[in-house]
């Protein structure tokens, strides 16, 4: 399968935390999905993750470049208890808004865990006979995990991503770089990325961003950690430099306090 989507390094924004977590994640700017996009097409992204409703108000498959990541699963935080997130959108309709992969979260060890697994096999099967990667979140959640960073919840995790037919799977980091090697070891040739979580130091972004592309992860799908920065197109180059260019930690620090 020829896709960027699939290159060997890759930095993903994310924009789905709109209707993930509402708009507390957000300010008067990043409110606006066009403020995010206009950052993905500046600092040349691999690829943006929305949602049906934003992608087809915003974002324009002529005239945009970041290649669309649509997610086709989604839920909110306001319904609690053992998590399910329901499919909202079709393959089919994420090919006619010109995406370059699809996305869908499953939550392994939910006791919903059968339904997001039948539902994730249709997409996968469809996005596959039309060429189209499937990127998993693979956010381990319910009653029965004590603890969804424990390094053998995320190897099995990791695992079912690719027994399921993931191309490319989305992870949380538990600041171990030991754990994770093993965890993309489980991936076999399934693909890692790690999410960004909530905005950090980003001096500390960039130093689990080093560890991470030095686990074997193949970049970030990160969306609070730069859409939340003042500069945003400072961090990404500062990320982007460790990601693509495998700078140091110092070296990519630099960029923070450079014009641009
Ligand atoms: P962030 O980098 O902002 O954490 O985004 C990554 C992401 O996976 C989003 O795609 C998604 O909306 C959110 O995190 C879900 O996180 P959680 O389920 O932990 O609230």
């Amino acid at each position: 399968m020829q896709n960027k989507i699939l290159k060997n390094r890759v930095l993903f924004l994310a924009y789905d935390q709109g209707l993930e977590h509402g708009p507390s994640d957000f300010n008067d700017k990043n409110i606006d999905p066009k403020y995010v996009l206009n950052i993905a097409e500046k600092g040349r992204y691999t690829g943006i993750i929305f949602q049906k409703g934003i992608a087809e108000k915003y974002y324009n498959k002529k005239k945009n470049k970041t290649p669309l990541i649509l997610k086709l699963n989604g839920k909110t935080q306001l319904l609690k208890g053992d998590p399910f997130s329901p499919t909202l959108c079709t393959v089919k309709e994420a090919i006619k808004l010109k995406a370059k992969a699809v996305g869908y979260t499953i939550y392994p060890g939910s006791i919903h865990e059968a339904k997001m697994f039948k539902e994730f096999e249709k997409i996968e099967k469809e996005a596959h006979e039309n060429n189209l990667p499937v990127i998993a979140w693979m956010y381990p959640r319910g009653k029965s995990i004590k603890n969804e960073l424990d390094k053998n919840i995320l190897a099995y995790s990791a695992r079912i991503g690719l027994e399921l037919g993931a191309d490319i799977i989305k992870m949380k980091y538990n600041n171990n770089p030991t754990d994770l090697k093993w965890i993309v070891k489980s991936a076999g040739k399934t693909k890692v990325v790690i999410s960004g979580g909530a905005k950090k130091d980003p001096k500390e972004l960039l130093k689990q961003t080093k560890d991470i592309i030095s686990a074997g992860a193949v970049g970030l799908a990160v969306g609070r950690n730069i859409w939340q920065y003042k500069e945003p197109l400072k961090i990404t180059k500062a990320l982007k430099s460790i990601i693509f260019k495998n700078k140091s930690v110092n070296e990519a620090i630099k960029y923070l306090k450079q014009g641009l």
